[in-house]
């Protein structure tokens, strides 16, 4: 009992975080770094691999990362090879990398489908699978996921996201039941709406200078009425990466502002005035 609070160090631990370039995958990493960790990321592209490498030199935080894609098992057996060469085993992985692609189902494409399934379910069952061997041998291991609301919730036109996404959440229980034997622990984080790049088109405001119907729609849904911020983040990805958390395992934990618990208010009862943001 005594110190408890080194329980929720990550000093001497390397994590990976998926697609971390910028936005939320960002934030976890800077939260991992100043709670002692080292940082790896990979991201789609050189341009985001360079920004994203900007960004933690400017934080004074020394990350290895490199160009992979989550969908080529091939890319992500070489990006761990290479981790495992110039920095280390991975003691945990965070599934960030992500996309959506709102259409409705009727006009979805097969192939648009596929993309999302890939990156959302296929790729993280890619990366855990190449970092699980390494966790089994040492024994200990963190893997922690990016589920969504719509692990829980459907909504129009984002079919492939919602069923990546509830796919998401039983994979990560999948991963708890087949490897907790090894004290692995895979748990998810699943934001509420996050006010990040990829949501900034449901917050846009209309030509007449007005709110966006659908930012309405979640201040609406959401007792805090407001949208989250990725700081609010932060906090449990230390916490689910740190031993504080090693007997919880196969959770979803959902950070967003209540809208789980809540039933939504009439959204024309709203005051626009009162928002500061
Ligand atoms: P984001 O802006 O889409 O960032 C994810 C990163 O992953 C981007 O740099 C993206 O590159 C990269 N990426 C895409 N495909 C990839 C691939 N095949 N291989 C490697 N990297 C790839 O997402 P975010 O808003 O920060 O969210 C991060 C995660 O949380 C996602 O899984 C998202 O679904 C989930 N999430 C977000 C919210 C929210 O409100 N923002 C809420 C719930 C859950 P590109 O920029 O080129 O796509
Ligand atoms: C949407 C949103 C969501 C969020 C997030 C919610 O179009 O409804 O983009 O899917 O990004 O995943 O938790």
């Amino acid at each position: 009992m005594q110190d408890f609070l080194k329980n929720f160090s990550l000093e001497g631990k390397i994590a990976w975080v998926t697609g971390a370039s910028y936005g939320l995958g960002l934030a976890y990493a800077v939260a991992f770094a100043q709670s002692g960790a080292k940082i790896v990321f990979n991201d789609i592209s050189k341009e985001l691999v360079d920004k994203g490498m900007a960004e933690y030199n400017k934080l004074g935080i020394e990350a290895f990362g490199a160009v992979c894609d989550v969908t080529k098992e091939d890319q992500v057996q070489e990006f761990v090879a290479q981790v495992e060469k110039n920095v280390g085993t991975i003691d945990i992985l965070v599934n960030n990398a992500g996309i959506i692609k709102r259409i409705p189902m009727l006009e979805m494409s097969v192939e648009q489908w596929n993309q999302v399934i890939d990156v959302d379910l296929t790729g993280p069952f890619i990366c855990s699978k190449a970092v699980l061997p390494a966790m089994i041998k040492k024994g200990s291991g963190k893997i922690i996921n990016a589920c969504s609301m719509m692990s829980e919730f459907g909504r129009e036109t984002v079919s492939a996201y919602a069923a990546a996404k509830g796919g998401l959440k039983m994979l990560t229980r999948n991963i708890c039941s087949e490897y907790g034997q090894y004290n692995i622990q895979c748990n998810a984080i699943g934001p509420g709406y996050i006010a990040t790049p990829q949501t900034a088109p449901l917050r846009e405001k209309q030509p007449d200078g007005s709110m966006h119907p659908f930012d309405r729609f979640i201040r609406s849904k959401t007792p805090a009425q407001r949208w989250g911020k990725t700081e609010d983040l932060m906090g449990l990805a230390v916490f689910l990466a740190s031993p504080a958390s090693d007997f919880i395992n196969g959770q979803v934990v959902y950070i967003d502002g209540g809208i789980t618990a809540y039933i939504g208010q009439d959204p024309s009862n709203l005051d626009p005035s009162k928002f500061e943001d």
